[in-house]
């Protein structure tokens, strides 16, 4: 599925801005024909969760179904016949009527889908979109929801959390990206898959378009441009739903996070002399792989610094923003990262279109965090493998993007069923079916200390990433034991599996303002402390390949006495305000 994009040939309609909402607690507007319309009970702002905007309507904990809808034309004045929608995201599923007949539906947050809704719409009158949204979460959703029963059943009383989740992030609602319209003409391009290789000091692009109605005596040409300059050029007889091709770069200016630098593929589908759609995208040539226990990105070694991060930011919680994405990014190269991971979800599409551009490097990551898997069965393993598809789908042409990491930290409860063989079959099937769809990247699946070398997670990955919290958890306070224990940790697993080694999260809760001359939990000095201890340790090992605190920012959880209303393991606060750490860690980094 392509990104909108508005060219020659192709029109965009933006839906952001005021939707109308109505809360469905009772769970009657489908039998109750919503979907025709409805009277309104107040406004909100898309893209957005529902969550901290409607905190007065009673919607800050909401779990459960609120009803969008907005009004809209389709311009009878522009050339293209086919008028596509498309909603970015919504958390968790959704259900789609245009004009009171029913479109579609999609589950999973954090991933788009796209109806053809030419036959729905009217140009020549107003058009009335209807979206029922709902975000309750369960055994099978991904990721899992969790019930009060389970927190007994587990003996985790004390552990319950409101809204009850078993991962440590806010469950927001609600449309949280874009909906847009695209125009297209009735023949278009529907997808692009681009993969790059490194000849020498040439680049090869191999890719596939796929097309919607091709029709009689056309032609696609292809082109890659630097900058303004055509360097190459290629045109097939478009005869069925898809061309494959390549083309070759002499002497290539490879992407990587010193020089990002991209070339621009343009797609021209012709017939005759006319042209009837057209798409562009930026491409980097650039290879990833691991050999032995090294990570190489253009067959040099790479090390990863950067952050854990969340979509999370005040009023919008889980919305899309440009501007927060900006300072993001300038947080992140101001203090000397390169890289990045989208714990725990598929991030919007903007941020890895900015990631190309700035040159940082992503581990992409699925929904499925902290999977109970003594819960899971035939349709989680369905719907993962589908998010995968998805992802893959819509990400698969990033050059930032260098690696998948398809759960986190599987087991949490400890439940034994995590180091089952059904749990080895599932992980190995999730493992195998990534590589089928992209064997051109890296997998990984960081995991927590609790399974210790029973992990699945270290057998069906290609890098082994580790979340590791000795020092805040465990051993508060004793760098000795942290030391002992992280050294015997790194090295027992280098010798078992002999793959690089990702330390993907360690931090501390640290409260802005909170000082100590000694060592004391929530300080800021011992923030710092700790993530230069776990720099020393990780930087000692050459099997190790990174290192990705645990947070970049503060973000909401929900509502848990072991939280102060966020996660404050942040090295900036959620407004993005550094925590004294920000100066230790960047004088490390850029140094
Ligand atoms: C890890 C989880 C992460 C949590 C973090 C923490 O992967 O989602 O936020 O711990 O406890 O186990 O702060």
């Amino acid at each position: 599925m392509l990104y909108p994009q508005t060219n020659r040939c192709r029109t965009v309609i933006d839906l952001s801005g005021f939707w109308k909402i109505r809360t469905d607690r009772a769970d009657i507007g489908e039998s109750d024909e919503w979907y025709n319309d409805f009277s309104y009970e107040t406004e909100i702002g898309v893209p957005g969760s529902w969550n901290e905007q409607l905190a007065e309507h009673g919607l800050m904990n909401y779990i459960g179904t609120l009803w969008y809808k907005k009004k809209f034309y389709v311009p009878s004045s522009t050339p293209q016949k086919k008028v596509l929608l498309r909603i970015g995201a919504a958390d968790y599923r959704a259900k789609v009527w245009l004009n009171g007949r029913f479109v579609g539906d999609h589950e999973g947050g954090s991933l788009p889908f796209e109806f053809d809704i030419t036959d729905f719409s009217s140009n020549t009158n107003e058009n009335l979109l209807v979206i029922r949204v709902n975000n309750v979460l369960d055994h099978e959703t991904l990721p899992q929801g969790v019930t009060t029963a389970d927190f007994q059943k587990y003996n985790k009383q004390r552990d319950e959390t409101f809204p009850p989740t078993n991962f440590d992030f806010f469950p927001y609602g609600g449309l949280s990206r874009a909906v847009k319209l695209s125009l297209v003409a009735n023949s278009y391009i529907s997808d692009v898959s681009v993969q790059t290789r490194i000849k020498e000091s040439n680049g090869i692009i191999d890719y596939q378009m796929f097309f919607k109605n091709p029709i009689a005596n056309c032609e696609l040409v292809v082109s890659v441009l630097d900058g303004d300059k055509v360097i190459g050029t290629q045109t097939y007889q478009v005869n069925s739903n898809s061309v494959e091709g390549g083309l070759e770069i002499d002497d290539c200016e490879f992407w990587s996070p010193g020089n990002p630098h991209l070339y621009v593929l343009r797609l021209e589908l012709r017939q005759k002399q006319e042209l009837i759609d057209e798409y562009m995208i930026s491409i980097g040539v650039r290879e990833i792989k691991v050999v032995g226990d090294t990570l190489l990105l253009n067959n040099e070694r790479i090390f990863l610094n950067g952050f854990g991060r969340h979509e999370d930011f005040p009023v919008f919680g889980k919305g899309f923003s440009h501007p927060v994405t900006i300072k993001d990014f300038e947080l992140m190269k101001w203090i000397g990262a390169n890289s990045f991971r989208t714990s725990h979800y598929p991030y919007a599409e903007e941020v890895l279109e900015l990631a190309d551009r700035y040159g940082f490097l992503v581990i992409n990551e699925t929904p499925a965090v902290s999977l109970n898997m003594a819960l899971v069965n035939a349709n989680t393993i369905k719907l993962h493998k589908q998010i995968i598809k998805e992802l893959i789908d819509r990400d698969n042409n990033h050059p930032s993007v260098i690696m998948w990491s398809i759960g986190n930290e599987a087991g949490l409860w400890g439940e034994e069923a995590a180091v089952s063989e059904s749990a080895h079959k599932y992980w190995r099937a999730i493992y195998n079916y990534t590589k089928e769809i992209d064997s051109s990247r890296p997998i990984t699946l960081p995991v927590s200390a609790r399974l210790g070398k029973q992990d699945p997670g270290l057998e069906y990955c290609d890098v082994i990433s580790l979340n590791r919290y000795w020092g805040w958890y465990e051993q508060p306070v004793q760098f000795d034991k942290v030391e002992t224990i992280l050294r015997g940790e790194l090295e027992e697993f280098h010798e078992l599996f002999n793959k690089p080694i990702l330390l993907s999260e360690f931090g501390t809760a640290t409260i802005e303002g909170m000082h100590a001359s000694y060592d004391q939990l929530f300080t800021e000095e011992y923030q710092t402390k700790f993530i230069l201890k776990y720099f020393e340790i990780i930087e000692s090992y050459d099997f190790t390949i990174g290192e990705h605190i645990w947070n970049l920012t503060d973000f909401r959880t929900p509502q848990h006495h072991r939280r102060m209303i966020l996660n404050k393991k942040g090295v900036f606060n959620r407004l993005r305000e550094p925590k004294s750490a920000v100066f230790a860690i960047r004088k490390h980094w850029r140094s």
